[in-house]
């Protein structure tokens, strides 16, 4: 018998997504580079229904027609490099998945070259990380809608399900799927940095880790509720084996990052689009990164001695809030860039579905998810995520607690880049008038850039002979 689906590159994400797609009863032939990877791991799981192959040739003729192949290597050249390698050996209408992170612009050129060479391309970003990769995860693919079709009963069995929708959806034509999880990945960067910020103002509280932890357990239980709140609640309650010290507190505050979000930020740079939540928190990484030259600084640059633990018991509900709202324009900021996209494009993007879909299975996976849905789905050209009825409420509600949490972190000299991002961000679209009529002028000034009035129409332009300024 053919196998049903071929899976190629068995390192983590490549062997949980195999042992899926074999537990919901396809045949799936395997593939790695290097040969002994397959052979370790077909021996490893006997009596499964999988076919280990050591070259290629041989994978590619195990498969039942029209061949389904996923390609699971690092991203980046090794992509194009398997691509290369398969080509001769595949026949017309053969599918090729690329499940990996991949630039959404590489997917844009190898779908483009795989179509000249009569193939079937999907460029399918996958979230969930080891876990949903074995359990289930978000599937966000692009590609043919046509395609899709054939690909559909395959990766609706192997997503997760939340409330019995699978959540995986078609996202688009060619790189639509690889672009939103490459906001996926933004998205996630910001509510890391939003919870660490939370952290970090409960630490200088004086909250112990297991009063923190307590905190985010609870938090996991109401409206916050969402994997990253639940996993930091872990994190935090976990004791370090040797020392017997909270672990989160013996970890070196130095963080790494593999480049999404970066892709993300050169994009919304691209499109004009203001992600200021997003960028706060790459920044945030980014700082993190040069512990040296803070540890130097902190004994030559002065601020104010934090003094937190006088508003220590009203902290709890306060941060809740500012945690909350942040996250809530982080999304609105992240739709806003899906939408300007999607809309340049012609993606025909459903967002509501998009929303849907990030209910489960991957990282930034929680239940306020299911309200985004419900904003684009009575509302589907809604303008910002904000003026939905329901974010409006909450922003409402919560921005008094917010610029508190701001104001207290700002005197207290502890740093909250994205919290303060968001209210920023917050503050600037809800003012009817900023000052930048006082920018327009500066550049009328020195660049007779010419500037509109609030006394006449839009749309006529005038210069002033500012005076002359010497020296
Ligand atoms: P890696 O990204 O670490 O890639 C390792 C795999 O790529 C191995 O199977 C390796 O084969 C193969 N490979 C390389 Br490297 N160069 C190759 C080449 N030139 N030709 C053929 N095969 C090559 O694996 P991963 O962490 O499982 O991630 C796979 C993809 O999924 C990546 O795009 C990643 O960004 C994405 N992703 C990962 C996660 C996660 O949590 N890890 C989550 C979501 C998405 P070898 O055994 O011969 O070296």
């Amino acid at each position: 018998k053919k196998s049903d689906f071929g899976l190629i590159g068995l390192a983590v994400m490549g062997q949980n997504l195999v042992l899926n797609v074999e537990s919901r009863g396809f045949q799936v032939s395997v593939y790695n580079r290097t040969p002994s990877v397959t052979d370790e791991f077909v021996a490893k799981h006997p009596g499964k229904k999988l076919v280990g192959c050591d070259t290629l040739e041989s994978f590619v003729q195990s498969l039942a027609k029209p061949r389904k192949i996923q390609i699971m290597v690092k991203a980046g050249a090794a992509v194009d490099q398997v691509i290369e390698q398969l080509i001769p050996l595949l026949e017309k209408d053969d599918i090729v998945i690329d499940g990996g992170n991949s630039l959404y612009t590489d997917t844009e050129r190898r779908d483009a070259y795989l179509t000249t060479k009569g193939l079937r391309f999907i460029g399918a970003g996958v979230s969930g990380g080891e876990e949903g990769a074995r359990k289930g995860p978000a599937i966000m693919p692009g590609g043919p809608a046509s395609t899709w079709e054939v690909m559909k009963p395959i990766f609706e069995s192997i997503s997760a399900h939340v409330d019995g929708q699978p959540c995986v959806i078609h996202i688009g034509p060619g790189g639509a799927g690889h672009y939103v999880k490459m906001i996926h990945n933004g998205i996630e960067y910001g509510d890391m940095q939003l919870i660490c910020e939370a952290y970090s103002l409960f630490k200088a509280a004086g909250f112990t880790s297991a009063e923190m932890a307590a905190i985010f357990n609870e938090w996991n239980e109401g409206e916050l509720q969402s994997y990253l709140i639940q996993i930091t609640g872990k994190a935090l309650e976990q004791k370090d084996p040797e020392t017997g010290k909270p672990l989160v507190e013996l970890i070196l505050d130095k963080a790494g990052q593999k480049g999404t979000g970066q892709w993300t930020q050169l994009n919304a740079a691209e499109n004009a689009v203001v992600i200021s939540t997003i960028n706060a928190a790459v920044e945030a990484r980014v700082l993190s990164s040069q512990k040296k030259q803070r540890v130097t600084a902190s004994t030559q640059l002065q601020g104010p001695t934090p003094a937190l633990d006088k508003v220590k018991a009203e902290l709890v509900a306060k941060v809740h809030d500012a945690l909350y709202a942040s996250k809530v324009i982080s999304y609105t900021q992240g739709f806003d860039l899906i939408k300007t996209m999607g809309e340049k494009k012609n993606w025909g993007l459903d967002f509501g579905g998009i929303a849907s879909i990030w209910r489960g299975g991957c990282i930034i996976r929680a239940r306020f998810l299911n309200r985004i849905t419900e904003a684009y789905r009575s509302e589907p050209q809604l303008a910002n995520l904000m003026l939905a009825p329901f974010f409006k409420d909450l922003l409402n509600r919560t921005q008094q607690n917010w610029r508190e949490v701001v104001a207290l972190a700002v005197t207290n000299g502890i740093p909250v880049p994205a919290f303060s991002a968001s209210l920023g961000y917050y503050d600037s679209y809800r003012s009817a008038r900023l000052s930048a009529n006082l920018l327009q002028a500066q550049r009328d000034f020195f660049g007779a850039h010419t500037y509109e009035r609030t006394d006449k129409p839009e749309g006529q332009w005038f210069h002033t002979d500012w005076p002359e300024v010497i020296g």
